[in-house]
Parts: structure tokens; sequence; C-alpha cells
């Protein structure tokens, strides 16, 4: 698939700083140190409706990771799915009389429109299920074949006792995987399965649903973990830097990932670090599309929402944090875009150095936003008290908003 066009990054005076970001995997803090090409797959939507804020704020988090590596003069590796095959695409196309497959492109195309308006970089591969099936079987027979994986009544399970560092991302005890696996897609309940958190591989084809012919799989589709696997395996193999996505992604997709991908190869780790965004909430429960309480980024625009205040509402809150939406913060980050658009359109300003080195410790401290918030608010107010006499302060100010933030003054 392509991706969307990128916006410029401009280049900042100074040295960029490692950052420090927190790792599920061993729940603590963990310096970066990618090579000159750093590596990182941040999984995609499953696209039936997008982009609500909780997706946005959870892409805003992995676009701050990029902007920090690109202000160490680093270049950046970076891979996205797009879950464009599983249940609920299918359920939502066929409870509303859609095609699915029209269904995942026109929610796909809203999605590059949002990611656009937002600033967020875009990915060098923006990679389909559907194209990548064909990349997925051989890796299902690979795993059945060395006895990784099982048959069962024409599906294919994967054996989570093939990988001996299976439980290490998430970390979490059996009971509380068994729940989670139950939630999220998983089936630990079916009867036959070697240990009930085994997950699907390949599910052979079902009445009615979308089929592709699987070689010596039979026909049917592939399971949602071993995607992010092949596409991951493709375009950046084995132990790249980060693999990012929202909290609800630490069990079990990112946990089986990396079991599928080790057991795969006999090689360890699959990511070096994962990294996982908080929950954004409205009216006390997880935005979601199962729920439908959802704020989109294509409504706020349509209703004139400048999209910078979208980005600045995604900004203000800890990117590990889970938080409410309410349009209180909202209209908080339209009246502090209005005031740092202000500060920076006069000619001349107190001195902004010390600013851009302060925006980079916050960032390169667990991406700590409201700290780099902060900062410039602080910058801003004396623009606005006592003014500054530093002609190349207000530009400089904007280049860091743009270049660290993605926010475009
Ligand atoms: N296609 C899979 C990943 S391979 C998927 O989870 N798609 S999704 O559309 O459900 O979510 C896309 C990304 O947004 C995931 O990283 C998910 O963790 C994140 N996300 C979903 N809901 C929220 C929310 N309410 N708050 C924050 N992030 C969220
Ligand atoms: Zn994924």
């Amino acid at each position: 698939m392509h991706a969307w066009p990128a916006s410029e990054v401009p280049a900042l005076p100074g040295k960029g700083r490692d950052l420090r970001i927190h790792d599920t995997a061993t729940g603590g803090r963990v310096t970066l140190a990618p090579g000159p090409v750093a590596r990182i797959y941040v999984c995609g939507i499953t696209p039936y409706d997008a982009t609500h804020l909780g997706h946005a704020a959870t892409y805003n988090a992995f676009d701050l990771v990029q902007r920090v590596w690109l202000d160490t003069k680093r270049q950046v590796h970076y891979v996205q799915n797009v879950t464009d095959i599983d249940d609920p695409l299918l359920e939502r196309a066929g409870a509303t009389g859609q095609d699915w497959t029209e269904l995942a492109e026109r929610e796909t195309a809203l999605f590059r429109e949002d990611m656009t308006a937002l600033r967020m970089l875009p990915p060098r591969q923006f990679i389909g299920a559907v194209e990548s099936i064909p990349r997925i079987i051989p890796l299902v027979e690979r795993l059945r074949d060395a006895g990784a994986a099982y048959e069962l009544e024409g599906d294919i399970y994967f054996s989570v006792e093939a990988d001996p560092h299976f439980g290490e991302v998430s970390g979490l005890d059996a009971e509380a995987m068994r729940l989670l696996s139950a939630e999220r897609g998983g089936d630990p309940d079916r009867p036959g399965k070697k240990n009930p958190l085994d997950p699907m591989l390949w599910m052979a084809a079902r009445d009615g649903e979308p089929r592709w012919d699987g070689a010596s799989l039979g026909p049917g589709r592939p399971g949602w973990h071993i995607e992010c696997v092949a596409i991951a395996l493709q375009y950046l193999g084995m132990g790249f830097d980060v693999q990012g996505g929202g909290s609800d992604l630490a069990f079990p997709h990112h946990e089986m990932g990396a079991s599928h991908a080790q057991a795969l190869t006999g090689d360890y780790p699959f990511a070096k670090t994962y990294v996982h965004a908080g929950m954004v909430a409205l009216n006390g429960e997880k935005m979601s599309k199962s729920k439908g309480n959802l704020v989109f980024v294509s409504a706020l625009r349509r209703d004139g929402v400048d999209p910078a205040a979208i980005r600045l509402t995604l900004l203000a809150r800890h990117y590990r944090a889970d938080w409410e939406y309410t349009d209180a913060v909202l209209e908080e980050a339209t009246a502090r875009l209005g005031r740092w658009r202000a500060a920076v359109s006069r000619p001349d300003g107190p001195g902004a150095d010390a600013l851009v080195e302060e925006i980079r410790a916050a960032l390169a401290n667990d991406l700590d936003t409201p700290a780099a918030l902060a900062a410039v608010d602080r910058w801003a107010a004396t623009q606005h008290s006592s003014g500054g006499t530093d002609e190349g302060a207000p530009g400089l100010v904007s280049r860091a908003v743009d270049a660290l933030l993605g926010v475009a003054l």
C-alpha cells in the first residue's frame, strides 16, 4: 500500500539526546541505542472505523520516538501494517451490508488523511495483511513442520510452548493471560487445544467468508499475530529497536508475535524494546470501536478544529497515562496553540537556546511531553510579558516545536 506524504522535519542546532523509555518487557526504563538506522514497527489500524483520538494518541507517541531519533541524526526505518482482513472488519462489513474490501480501503484512506493532517511521519513501508498473505503461508508451514504449530479441525494453532521466552513481553501470569486472551480475539475455551492460550495462525475457510489458497494449509485466512510478524521480519528482521502499540496490544498481540518470530528463527529477541501507550477514554470507558464511544480526528477536522490543536491535545498528556478526553482538554490545547502562535509571530523574543535543550531533555526522559509543553509555555509567557531582543528566537522556537513535537506554528 502507499503511505502518506512526509512533512519536513527541520534540523536543529546542537545535539539531540538518546531516548530513555519505559520497556514493557523489563518493566523499567532503558536507554535506546539504535544503530545509524533505527528500526521501529508500530502496529497499524484495523480499518473498519478510522482514526479516533485513542489511535491518534498512540501514533503520536511513536512519532515522537522517531523525532527524537532524527534529532540525534539517525535515520529511521519505520514499518506499519494495516489489518485489512480480520474478524472485526468482516463483522462490521456484514452488519452494515458493505463490501469488506471497500470498507477497508475507505477507512485506510481516511487514516492517511488524518495522519497527514496531524503531521505524523509516514512509515517507509505501509503494508496490508491481505498483500502479505503469500509471505504468511510459508511461515505457518515452517512453524508446523518444526512442530511449533498443530492442526485442530483444519485450523492451525501456534504452540506457545515452542518459545522458551513466552510470557516475557507482558510478564503476566497464566490466569491474567487467559482472561485477556478471551477478551482480545483468542479462544482459550476451545476444546482440543494443547494450551488454552495457543493462538490461531491460519483459520480454515468458513462459509461465506473470504478465503485464500493456503497451499499445504488449505484454503483459509491468516491469524492476527502472524501478520505483523511476517511484515516485521520481511522489512526489519529480528532484533529491531522498538515494537510499539497501545497497552491493549502487550498481551496477547505482542507476546504472541514475539513467540512466533522467536520460534521461527531460533533467534532472540524479536524486538529489543516493547513500548506501549496508555488508553484514551471517553465518558469513563476506553475509546473503542466495539463500544462506539469515539471522537474521530476527521470529525474534529470537519468541525474546523486545527489539526495542530488536536496534536497539542495529545501532547498534553503523558503517553503512558490512561486519560479521559473532554471538550475542555481540546479547548485548553486550542488556547495554548493561540498563545504559542502569537509568541512566534513577533520579529524577536527571549533567547531560545535553553528552551530547545529543555524540550530535548523532556522528550529524552520517557517522552515527557507535559514537561516539554510547560517549557514552551514559559518561553511564550516571557515573550508576552517582557519580550526579548533575540532576532532568531521566534524562528528557532517554531522549528523546534515542529521538529520535536510535530506541531506547525
Ligand atoms: N490492527 C491492530 C494492530 S496489528 C489493532 O490493534 N488495530 S486498532 O485499530 O484496534 O488499533 C490501532 C492502534 O491504536 C493500536 O496500537 C491500539 O493499541 C491503539 N488504540 C486503540 N484504541 C485506543 C485507545 N482508546 N487509546 C489509545 N490507543 C488505542
Ligand atoms: Zn500488530
